[in-house]
């Protein structure tokens, strides 16, 4: 039976659990508040590490001129495609352990449009073929050799994506074929970019080689729309980088925009979605993730589960790299 005690006890706790849920609704009603007084920033583009940076020069050309931030994110990932010297993404990528580089990729833009290719070979351009898969088909995801077989039918060139450099490497690697994933190096960072044009829309495209030396027939989150990707035109957007099984297992991008409906700040939604991450893995060891996020107000953030994760970011007034905040120091 309760006492008189107990029930002013079970009270006070129950008082406190409203004043806790209370604080977190107004601090995020201040933050949709302060959204909506806000001016917004636009046009604007950000992306993934310090390649993002040329990629982010391509885009601008065409947001400053009030093109389309999906003609944007479009353009501007390309450059990191067709980059031979970039081991993540495109030509020049690393291949998986068999010598096969692998590609995948999607786009989405403000109206919940998206295409993706994942496991495509010898196609240097990888996000025009998703671009190919939203705009020409009613699907949204095309794989391997159907995926290869529609890129050359819409005219994509046949090309070897294995330079000499990434072929060295490989068989450097096959000396000892021990995988060991490596964070916050060239051979493990996707690019994922998105954009808020002129006429407030947002995109977002997100393109990577994956894991170097991966298990072959291997996918990422890179072309899951809502692990890789994720835009809505009513709340913001957001991508990711990093161990992509980590990111599927939370659904991270998707997650991060709905965190962001519920009034967080792109800061607080990929901070919120990253310590996911971290509370639900055993073994942290060498497992980077790292969030990025633009709402519909131009307000951007990022976190990532170890330090070292960056960004570059263009508007009209700046164009600089934003080192992000982190979960971890140290890798163990
Ligand atoms: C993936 N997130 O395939 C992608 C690419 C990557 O660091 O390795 N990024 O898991």
């Amino acid at each position: 039976m309760k006492t008189r005690r107990d029930f002013i006890k079970l009270s006070a706790l129950g008082s406190a659990a409203v004043l806790t849920n209370s604080c977190l609704a107004s601090e995020k009603e201040n933050n949709k508040k302060k959204t909506s007084q806000n001016k917004i920033t636009k046009p604007i583009v950000i992306s993934t590490w310090n390649h993002g940076v040329e990629a982010n020069a391509s885009a601008w050309k065409i947001l400053n001129k009030g093109g389309t931030s999906l003609n944007a994110v479009e353009a501007g990932v390309r450059v990191t495609e067709s980059d031979p010297n970039n081991s993540s993404v495109g030509i020049g990528g690393l291949p998986d352990r068999d010598g096969f580089v692998t590609l995948d990729a999607c786009i989405m833009n403000h109206e919940n449009e998206c295409g993706a290719v994942a496991f495509l070979q010898d196609i240097e351009n990888p996000i025009s073929v998703a671009r190919k898969v939203m705009e020409d088909t009613k699907h949204v995801l095309l794989v391997g050799e159907g995926a290869k077989q529609f890129a050359i039918e819409k005219g994509f060139k046949e090309t070897n994506l294995l330079t000499e450099k990434s072929k060295v490497a490989w068989e450097k690697w096959k000396e000892q074929s021990k995988y060991q994933p490596v964070i916050n190096s060239e051979n493990h960072d996707t690019i994922g970019m998105l954009a808020l044009d002129e006429k407030g829309n947002l995109s977002g495209a997100c393109t990577t080689s994956g894991m170097a030396y991966k298990l072959h027939g291997r996918v990422g989150d890179s072309p899951i729309i809502g692990a890789g990707l994720f835009v809505d035109n009513e709340v913001g957007a957001a991508c990711a980088t990093g161990m992509g099984e980590a990111v599927i297992r939370i659904a991270g991008s998707a997650i991060v925009v709905e965190l962001m409906r519920n009034g967080l700040s792109p800061y607080e939604a990929c901070k919120e979605a990253v310590n996911r991450i971290v509370k639900k893995h055993k073994d942290l060891t060498n497992l980077q993730v790292g969030f990025l996020a633009l709402n519909n107000h131009g307000e951007h953030g990022g976190y990532s589960v170890y330090k070292g994760f960056n960004y570059a970011l263009q508007t009209n007034t700046q164009n600089e790299m934003i080192d992000t905040k982190f979960n971890k120091k140290s890798t163990r």
